[in-house]
């Protein structure tokens, strides 16, 4: 990012995105174990749109792409995660598409998802996943869902800064179809 990311009490300038389904500020390792959030333990700085056991299968077209639209200071980072399914089971279709738009101004952050039918109902909808942000040190944090099928496909959930009166954190809000490819 060419700007500062205002994220709790931090600011950052560069991100870790993680195969399993989430961003973090703080760390490049990848954890596979998703955990109720906040909560100490790595992964911190986090930004989990679908934090669960991913696995990008060639074959599948699995895919993490990033890419920058629009010029600062109202550029936003757009990381996609494309056809990934779940380690857990071995399928030849319908694979898990969703996505993180991070907006570089405003430290507004949209999680939203075009598929998330699994195989299995053990992991549709983000059963088997955690959903959320967490702070640098794991202290403080804000959790969407914690292995529930919380999500369905086409919607969207913004997370604002505190101290933003315009809408609470975790509200569902429309997608934005056009920025997923
Ligand atoms: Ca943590
Ligand atoms: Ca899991």
């Amino acid at each position: 990012m060419t700007s500062p990311f205002p994220f709790f009490d931090g600011e950052y300038t560069s991100v870790y995105v993680c195969s399993n389904g989430y961003l973090s500020f703080n760390t490049s390792d990848a954890y596979y174990s998703n955990t109720a959030i906040p909560f100490e333990a790595y992964p911190n700085a986090m930004i989990a749109p679908f934090w669960d056991d991913l696995y990008l299968d060639s074959s599948l077209g699995g895919r993490v792409t990033a890419q920058r639209l629009g010029a600062s200071p109202n550029s936003r980072m757009v990381i996609t995660w494309g056809n990934v399914r779940h380690v857990g089971e071995y399928v030849s279709s319908a694979p898990a598409s969703f996505q993180v738009i991070l907006e570089e101004r405003t430290g507004n952050i949209t999680m939203q998802y075009a598929n998330v039918s699994f195989s299995s109902g053990s992991y549709t909808g983000g059963a088997s996943a955690t959903v959320g942000i967490e702070d640098h040190d794991g202290s403080d944090g804000l959790q969407y869902s914690y292995n529930q099928a919380s999500l369905s496909a086409n919607q969207a959930i913004v997370f604002l800064p505190r101290g933003n009166s315009d809408s609470a954190a975790g509200a569902v809000v429309p997608w934005l179809p056009i920025l997923l490819q």
